[in-house]
């Protein structure tokens, strides 16, 4: 789903590939960039396998400038308040999702992603919950968890399980508060009950001030560390990136030190004071292109005046919805990391005898009932990204199953839209729930990045 504003703008590279590929009787197609620079910053990012969104507020989805450039420029999206604590369980036991799914609806029915936020965090608890501690806390805690990530199953990226748990200063500790108070095995608590409830949702630790190499990021790194150490799940760290003027100069580097623990990372509120902003913008997301696996940036709202940075102006559109000279930093920064320039050429890199079986593996024409599914594929030097295409035969599809044959030394290390099985040789992927339905005759698409060559990948798919 990334690919397609992708797809768009190399339509005709794309199309070579494609006859190119048709020629060679493969079911692989190559898409190289023919002109170099995506035009949006979802297209952008996506060219590297990342993802760059907003947070969105449910009672701006009337205003056409705001979603006019929702549309256009983000393929992730955050509830700004949406889906936290106060909002979805306002009595204890009684749920409120109408906002969340707003946003959420939006946000699939123009083929953008969500991620969640937040499940815990010591802010913006309900009233009722403000008011307990203990057992009952903890047992209306992991409840709440439990039934939101259960709501949202199958239709979020990665959610943030907990939020701010760490204190600011130098102790490198948690952060006092009534989850706190609960005992110190909350977060882990919460972690494995997220787990339980939505097995397809990465599961992030977020928060703020955490942007580079201090005493509460390291307090976090230990935490993080431990959990893997243990097979707590975790899959992601948040790095809010609420910033004044410039990132910390081991912005880069703290990031980095994060992912070698194993866990994607995610810039998930930047927004930047100050009148070096649009350069501190450039330098974050070279920060983020130059960590393989940071996944994606998410910006705390849109426009200025959507900021609740009221009057700092920290975000890449104006008030009037125009792009700033941070956006034009950002937009280059992102097509900078997969080169405009492509160092793939424009002929495919597939020997002319094909490695791939000369009879495709996937049929050419649909089987009724059935489906078909195609590779389409960017790759660089040691990585690639891998749109698969999923089409449905004569009948609609209710559930769908593809299996990737990847070459030796390839292995997945990111994934969107469907679940996998495996990371290397033989891989299978099964829909998520938004787009287990597929229209006879139409299409839905997942993807994924790789380490490794990606060229050869083969596909096949199988109605489930
Ligand atoms: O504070 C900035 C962010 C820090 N990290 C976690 C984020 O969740 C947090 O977001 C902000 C929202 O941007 C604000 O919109 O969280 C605030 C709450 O702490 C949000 O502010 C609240 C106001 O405090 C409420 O009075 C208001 O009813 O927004 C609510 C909805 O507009």
């Amino acid at each position: 789903m990334n690919m397609k504003m992708t797809s768009r703008s190399l339509s005709r590279a794309a199309l070579a590939s494609t006859l190119l590929a048709a020629a060679l009787g493969a079911s692989l197609v190559l898409v190289t960039s023919a002109d170099g620079a995506a035009s949006t910053l979802g297209a952008a990012a996506a060219q590297s396998g990342r993802y760059f969104g907003a947070a969105v507020a449910a009672g701006k989805l009337g205003d056409s400038t705001y979603v006019n450039i929702l549309n256009r420029e983000f393929n992730m999206v955050t509830a700004e308040n949406e889906m936290k604590w106060d909002a979805t369980e306002p009595n204890p036991g009684q749920f409120s999702y109408g906002n969340g799914d707003r946003i959420l609806n939006h946000a699939v029915s123009n083929g953008k992603r969500m991620r969640g936020h937040a499940l815990l965090w010591y802010q913006q608890e309900p009233g009722w919950a403000q008011r307990m501690e203990g057992s009952g806390l903890r047992q209306a805690m992991m409840n709440h968890v439990t039934q939101v990530a259960s709501h949202y199953k199958g239709k979020i990226y990665a959610w943030d399980v907990v939020n701010e748990a760490f204190a600011d200063g130098g102790s490198g500790g948690r952060r006092d508060s009534n989850l706190q108070r609960t005992g110190n095995d909350w977060i882990e608590a919460a972690f494995r009950a997220a787990r339980a409830a939505d097995p397809g949702a990465k599961l992030c630790y977020n928060d703020y001030n955490t942007d580079g190499i201090n005493a509460k990021s390291t307090g976090i790194y230990n935490m993080v560390r431990d959990f893997k150490s243990r097979g707590v799940p975790i899959d992601c760290v948040g790095f809010q990136s609420h910033l004044t003027n410039s990132a910390p100069g081991d912005y880069q580097a703290n990031l980095q030190r994060f992912a070698d623990l194993g866990v994607e990372v995610q810039i998930t509120e930047l927004d930047i004071a100050g009148s070096n902003m649009a350069n501190a913008y450039g330098a974050v997301t070279r920060a983020c292109m130059a960590v393989t696996r940071c996944a994606g940036i998410t910006t705390w709202g849109i426009r200025d005046t959507d900021s609740w940075r009221g009057g700092e102006n920290p975000l890449l559109f104006d008030g009037n919805g125009n792009k700033k000279a941070a956006y034009n930093n950002v937009l280059t920064a992102l097509n900078a990391a997969n080169p405009t320039t492509p160092t793939t050429p424009t002929t495919p890199t597939t020997p002319t005898t094909p490695t791939t079986p000369t009879t495709p593996t996937t049929p050419t024409t649909p089987n009724p009932g059935g489906c078909t599914a195609s590779v389409s594929l960017n790759p660089w030097t040691g990585g690639f990204v891998a749109t698969v295409k999923v089409t449905a035969g004569a009948s609609a599809l209710d559930g769908w199953r593809v299996t990737t044959v990847l070459p030796a030394g390839a292995a997945v290390t990111n994934a969107w839209s469907a679940t996998n099985t495996g990371t290397t040789g033989t891989v299978t992927w099964a829909n998520v729930d938004y787009n287990r339905s597929v229209a006879a005759g139409q299409s839905t698409e997942f993807g994924f990045q790789g380490t490794g060559n990606g060229q050869g990948i083969t596909s096949t798919c199988a109605a489930s």
